[in-house]
């Protein structure tokens, strides 16, 4: 199945940390492609969080939804993720976007992701590697881009 995975990073070494996360990746899953690495204003939380570093890869698997997700929080503890509260500042954020068109939702993960539609930190870099990329249940990525202020 196709994947759609965002990263995120704003604390400690932002480039570094989304650059080995990404390597991580590469180990549970054919990687296909990987957008450039974004520097973004935090969104959605306290303006006194530092900028972040983002970025979007696609990928394919055939792990299950909850195996990949539990492999993926294995790869933000690997590299230090801690949690206090959400959208805390945070060494490494990895988020599964979209997997195959599935809609799931479970107490631990949410397919595809609810908030990703208003997120021009996803949007963006996603748009940058697939230009025809669509967001199930929300539309193409490039006219999603144009109704976020
Ligand atoms: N992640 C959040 C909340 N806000 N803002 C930016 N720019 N980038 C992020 O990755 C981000 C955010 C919660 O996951
Ligand atoms: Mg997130
Ligand atoms: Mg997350």
């Amino acid at each position: 199945m196709k994947v759609v995975i965002a990263l995120g990073a704003n604390l400690g070494e932002p480039r570094a940390q989304v650059t080995r996360a990404i390597e991580e990746i590469k180990k549970l899953l054919n990687v296909i492609t990987v957008s450039s690495l974004y520097e973004t204003a935090p969104f959605g939380v306290p303006d006194s969080q530092p900028n972040y570093i983002n970025a979007v890869l696609i990928g394919e698997t055939d792990k299950k939804p909850m195996d990949l997700m539990n492999a993926l929080l294995e790869v933000e503890n690997s590299l230090g993720r801690t949690r206090s509260f959400q959208n805390a500042a945070r060494l490494i954020d990895i988020d599964i976007i979209d997997l195959g068109g599935l809609f799931m939702e479970s107490e631990s993960l949410t397919l595809p992701h609810p908030r990703a539609h208003e997120r021009r930190f996803v949007l963006e870099p996603w748009l940058e590697i697939d230009p025809s990329a669509h967001l199930p249940g929300r539309g193409p990525v490039c006219e999603l881009l144009t109704q976020i202020i």
